[in-house]
């Protein structure tokens, strides 16, 4: 064999135990780079005399013609091979079960609200929202709490920063911004309830700064005090699944409403327990009355024409009070152990039949 017979097979030899790309790319530049060995070879050209150029010359390039379809032979079977690895361990098997981490379920205050919706919708009820952020003007002025009002600085309002010349918007501190917009909205009959997140700047065990409130409000003609009662009682017992239900009006005061009256609800004892139902004690758990009729003028109706009631309570409170839960900051905790210990199972469907169904 000639020394560039040798020469050839030797590179043939080393391409083909390239076991991967980069120690192929090292052979090549071995081979055929800039200071390569073929390279080096097709140099020593220039040095030779004609005759010897033209006995060497072309089997020097047929060497390094095969050297570089070895290379680009070797080139391909071993991306082949590595896009054949990448595919294998891509592959995702169908057939494994579904993760089963930890899931979530339907939080006691959704679930208080979808029962909420589904009482009221029985009741000829439809739900109203609003935004959060709202207009100084719908959430006190209307609702005949002037800016002089000392009920304003009751709130513990958190105000926003305004842009120069315009009045701050506040963090609504109830949904009755959302009642007044329906009325200055919508011809009465007017029969809505209005659940949603309201803000005070006040935090404690019993007071968190955000909190769920729901509000109800009927606006028609020759609406009086026994409907809010009949209304309160019946959205009361479907809600707590009980008929033993009893309401105590007592007098009270809000600027939006008059008469006022708050409304406490009589309980049992049983086993140490508070237990809704009866009359042993009572608890307070709703604030209610007749629609001012400075309210209703600033909303654009006539007071002597149509007349309503309105009432408001925490939602937080109703879900403590029907599922016993007694802590109301672990309602804002996002701890999955507290759902499951007062029985929200995972991927419970909230059943809108906690109440009136039943
Ligand atoms: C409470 C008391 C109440 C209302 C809310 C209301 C709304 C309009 C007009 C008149 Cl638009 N009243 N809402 C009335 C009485 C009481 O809530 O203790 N809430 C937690």
């Amino acid at each position: 064999m000639s020394d560039l017979e040798i020469m050839q097979s030797d590179w043939l030899a080393r391409i083909d135990a390239a076991a991967d790309l980069p120690a192929l790319e090292t052979e090549r530049v071995a081979a055929l780079g800039k200071q390569g060995a073929i390279t080096q070879l097709l140099k020593t050209l220039g040095g030779m005399t004609p005759d010897e150029r033209q006995a060497q010359g072309p089997r020097i390039h047929a060497l390094r013609e095969k050297v570089a379809e070895a290379l680009s032979a070797r080139r391909a079977v071993l991306e082949a091979a590595q896009l054949e690895s990448k595919l294998a361990t891509e592959t995702l098997d169908m057939t494994l079960p579904v993760s089963t981490g930890p899931q979530g379920s339907v939080h006691p205050v959704s679930q208080v609200m979808d029962e909420l919706a589904e009482i009221f919708a029985d009741l000829g009820f439809s739900v109203a929202n609003g935004p959060e952020i709202e207009d100084q003007w719908y959430n006190f002025t209307a609702l005949n709490m002037p800016e002089s009002h000392p009920a304003r600085a009751m709130h513990d309002t958190f105000y926003l920063t305004a842009p120069e010349g315009e009045e701050a918007k506040v963090l609504r501190t109830h949904t009755s911004p959302v009642q007044v917009r329906t009325m200055t909205s919508q011809k009465p009959p007017i029969r809505i309830i209005a659940p949603g997140r309201t803000y005070r700047s006040d935090s404690d065990a019993t007071h968190t700064p955000m909190f769920h409130q729901v509000e109800g409000l009927v606006i028609d003609r020759g609406i009086h005090m026994g409907h809010l009662k009949w209304t309160l009682e019946t959205f009361l017992k479907a809600f707590f699944e009980r008929d033993d239900i009893v309401l105590r009006l007592r007098p009270s005061y809000f600027p939006f409403t008059e008469p006022s009256a708050e409304v406490d609800v009589g309980y049992t004892v049983q086993n140490g327990r508070r237990v809704l139902g009866g009359s042993e004690g009572w608890m307070e758990l709703l604030g209610s009355g007749m629609v001012h009729p400075r309210v209703i003028a600033a909303c654009g109706l006539d007071p002597d024409e149509y007349q309503g009631f309105a009432f408001g309570c925490g939602i937080d409170r109703l879900a403590m009070l029907k599922y016993g839960m007694d802590d109301l900051r672990a309602f804002f905790d996002g701890d999955l152990r507290w759902l499951r210990h007062y029985g929200f199972a995972s991927l419970a469907i909230p059943t809108l039949s906690g109440g009136v169904g039943a």
